[in-house]
């Protein structure tokens, strides 16, 4: 995975015991996006065998023109310049051109599995990977929860669990359906870990998923929500989804102190995404983050990469982020970055 940016400039002022210290931390990734975390050298064969593919073929039928297609991978190869988070979601339909078969998303997933959990020193002890099913030509939302879920249960349940992803763009009809599907797979033992609600911070209307989201927990799935990611997100929707009862929350940039009593009060793991917060721009610089905030408290976190591939970060340079020096890190001590890793791991979903 290629790192540039915060997460580089903090990964290159540590020593190599302090690196050596971050790569044998324990720790669980509990926030990140499968198809924000392929690596880009997958993209660009998945991307040269879709062309060639349409070009044998001749086919013009697709979501989106070859000429955009490659303008989308190139854009993510050289690390796109995000002026705002709504940049953002801009980038995944030229990354969906690419997953939208069983083959090509078991390929993709494979590959992400690989970059978290392979290796000697792996990136992390335990991933909670996060997917939207999508419904494609090739597949239905339920043969893309299959697809993932086969790579994804070739390594040990306490190694990796799938979360299914709602987007907060999707109707009743399609958020039932991914739902029942969720619940249904859980019922017959695959791995399905837990619900969460992300996409477009300002789409939808958050008491859609009321409903929803007391069927998951009834299953037994845990409930992990994108709450407060931008500054648009009025306090009435964050109290909202606050009363749903969530386990965990995803970002949680912009609470207010009533939101944040109640987080405190139920103690509510916060997934922190250092890179992402800087880069889409929410969080203005490193000393401005709220997790220093939750450190004060004593406030269970947990640090996580987002989508390492447009952020251009790792989870190891997410944590480098906690132990360099300011001011390219918050400049904790080992000991207090120690605590960070359990913490995560605490935070697991069952
Ligand atoms: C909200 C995000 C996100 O599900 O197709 N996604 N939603 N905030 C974020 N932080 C900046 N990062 C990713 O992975 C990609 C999808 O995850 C959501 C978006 O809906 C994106 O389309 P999957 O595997």
């Amino acid at each position: 995975m290629v790192i540039g940016g915060p997460a580089a400039a903090a990964l290159g002022t540590l020593s190599p015991e302090e690196i050596l210290f971050l790569r044998s931390l324990p720790k669980a990734e509990l926030h990140a996006h499968l198809n924000g975390s392929i690596p880009i050298s997958v993209l660009q064969e998945l991307a040269s065998e879709y062309l060639a593919s349409r070009a044998a073929s001749g086919s013009s039928s697709s979501s989106i023109s070859d000429e955009s297609l490659v303008a989308g991978i190139e854009k993510l190869k050289q690390g796109p310049v995000l002026e705002e988070i709504m940049d953002f979601f801009s980038l995944f339909p030229a990354i969906y051109a690419l997953t939208s078969t069983p083959e090509a998303l078991k390929r993709a997933t494979r590959a992400v599995l690989s970059t978290f959990l392979d290796g000697d020193l792996p990136e992390c002890n335990h991933l909670e990977l996060r997917t939207t099913p999508r419904q494609t030509t090739a597949m239905d939302r339920e043969q893309y929860l299959l697809a993932v879920l086969e790579e994804v249960e070739l390594y040990d349940p306490d190694k990796v669990g799938l979360i299914v992803s709602v987007d907060r763009r999707m109707g009743d009809d399609v958020l039932g359906e991914c739902v029942r599907i969720a619940c249904k797979l859980r019922s017959e033992g695959r791995r399905v870990i837990g619900l969460d609600l992300c996409g477009d911070p300002t789409a939808g209307q958050v008491e859609t998923f009321a409903p929803y989201f007391a069927e998951a927990k009834k299953a037994g799935l845990g409930l992990t929500v994108h709450i407060a990611e931008t500054i648009h997100n009025s306090s009435e929707e964050t109290m909202k989804l606050l009363s749903y009862n969530p386990d965990r929350l995803g970002h949680a940039t912009f609470l207010d102190e009533e939101a944040v009593e109640v987080v405190l009060d139920k103690r509510m793991c916060i997934e922190i995404c250092l890179t992402s917060n800087l880069l889409c721009k929410t969080v203005s610089t490193l000393e401005s983050h709220h997790i220093l905030q939750y450190l004060k408290a004593d406030h269970p976190v947990s640090i996580c990469t987002d989508d390492i591939l447009p952020f251009r970060t790792s989870l190891l340079a997410e944590y480098a982020l906690l132990l360099a020096k300011p001011p390219y890190g918050l400049g904790l001590s080992q000991d207090q970055v120690r605590k960070m890793g359990e913490m995560s791991l605490h935070a697991r979903f069952k």
